[in-house]
């Protein structure tokens, strides 16, 4: 896998239509394949990362397309490679047109994310920058990509550097005091504990940070549910902004569940509307639709109970663990309630502003703030394990443990915390991370 390249191409914009389509190209061999598909004047090695105008041509000599093409020597290039882009015209034809002629030249098409392991592999990215490329693509909200642009530029590395550094500071101290017999008394190891102590300090600070801002990153989850004809629909569409469900004034009218994506203070939030809960269903139809639905609370960040305001038994929020937020509904049908409690119309559009706040104010979300880098799962599993030795090596040592059993638990926690920027990497990480990038990235 390291080490080994080959010359590859691929599509780099999206397919259909559009005014221009890029090729991407990498690898040894390029100029020569290049060479063979390119009518063009001027020549691309004495004119290194400038647009030369130029025609691709096929294998049987006909003209395909009138291009631009940039030539990026390696290894000051975005794989560390010889790196070619081409600039066509897009649509359905034009591009694959020039990519058959570039594959025929002696390319092979890409694989997902194959342009960006190379940048990896080549050291120009580490990883966590790497997976910042694909977190920017996949943005949707203005969040999310100030977060992946915050990640791009190196901000995770520079907080996991330090903490790297002291573990290994303390690796080398062990590994002294086992090779060189040096003494390992109580100063020494009082170091070492305000050393670990540290370490752990910065570990949890980074999972505070990805708990605080998980929802900046991936969005939040809210599911609208209650008991049947409540409004949960009603309230979808008002908060929607447009009719997405069927509403009527017959009970059981959502059986299958609706998602629409909002944005909250910049935020993404999912809206999920369900079936109507209720006991005694006799429906197979009905119990399906209530067994979505109960799912769907159970992958939600956030229910939204709703309540009926006109009609006093209206039920409450089953007892569940799930953080849960009543909102009283139909406020516009009651005249006199309660100051203090959550009531919307979703006809008058009463209530919609102060649900929200109460919603993102219930998940802790401080829209105002947002943090100034948020690791992501991947980067949280990591961080967890490190931690988890870390924890690990300091019971060892209050437990006076000998420095070589403390040393094995200080190595599992660099092991752990190298996954993230990948200065640890296995095939798996490799095929884990780069998998879910989309083709010519
Ligand atoms: N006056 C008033 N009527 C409402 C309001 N919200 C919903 N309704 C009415 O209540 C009835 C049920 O509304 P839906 O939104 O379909 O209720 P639901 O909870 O989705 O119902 P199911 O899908 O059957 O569980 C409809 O006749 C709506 O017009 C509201 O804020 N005010
Ligand atoms: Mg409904």
């Amino acid at each position: 896998m390291l080490g080994v390249t080959d010359l590859i191409a691929a599509v780099a914009t999206p397919q259909g239509s559009g005014a221009v389509s890029i090729i991407r190209l990498s690898g040894p061999g390029l100029l020569d394949a290049l060479g063979k598909i390119l009518v063009i004047k001027q020549s691309l090695a004495k004119n290194p990362r400038k647009m030369l105008l130029g025609r691709v041509q096929a294998a049987d000599g006909s003209i395909i397309d009138e291009v631009l093409v940039a030539y990026f020597p390696g290894p000051n290039s975005f794989t560390g490679e010889d790196c070619a882009e081409i600039q066509g015209h897009a649509g359905l034809i034009a591009p694959s047109l020039v990519l058959e002629a570039i594959l025929d030249a002696g390319a092979r098409l890409a694989k997902p994310g194959e342009f960006s392991q190379r940048a990896f592999l080549n050291n120009r990215l580490s990883l966590d920058q790497a997976e910042a490329i694909a977190e920017l693509v996949d943005a949707q909200s203005r969040s999310e990509a100030i977060l992946a642009n915050r990640q791009l530029s190196g901000a995770l590395g520079e907080k996991i550097d330090p903490i790297r550094r002291r573990l290994i500071n303390l690796a080398a101290t062990l590994t002294a005091i086992l090779d060189f017999e040096e003494p390992w008394d109580e100063p020494d190891q009082k170091k070492m504990a305000q050393d670990i102590e540290a370490i752990q300090s910065a570990l949890s600070h980074l999972l505070t940070l990805r708990r605080e801002g998980r929802v900046f990153r991936e969005g939040l989850r809210l599911v609208l549910a209650g008991p049947p004809n409540v409004g949960k629909s009603s309230l979808f569409n008002a908060l929607l902004g447009h009719s997405r469900a069927l509403v009527s004034p017959k009970p059981g009218t959502t059986r299958d569940y609706l998602e629409a994506s909002v944005s909250w203070q910049g935020l993404r939030v999912e809206l999920v509307d369900t079936a109507g809960l209720w006991d005694g269903s006799e429906d197979d139809l009905d119990r399906q639709g209530q067994d979505l639905a109960r799912d769907q609370m159970r992958r939600s960040d956030l229910v939204l109970w709703l309540r009926d305001l006109a009609s006093p038994d209206s039920p409450p929020a089953p007892e569940t663990s799930l953080p849960t937020l009543t909102v009283w509904a139909k406020a516009d049908l009651v005249s006199n309630f309660d100051p203090t409690i959550l009531a919307i119309s979703a006809k008058t559009g009463q209530g919609l502003a102060e649900l929200k706040e109460a919603a993102l104010k219930i998940l802790s979300v401080n829209y105002e703030r947002p943090p100034e880098l948020v690791p992501n799962f991947r980067h949280q599993k990591a961080l967890e394990e490190t931690a988890k030795w870390v924890v690990a090596a300091d019971q060892a040592l209050k437990d006076g443990a000998p420095p070589d059993i403390i040393n094995l638990e200080i190595g599992a926690a660099l092991n752990s915390l190298g996954q993230i920027t990948g200065q640890v990497m296995t095939e798996d990480l490799l095929v884990e991370v780069f998998s879910h990038f989309c083709l010519g990235k």
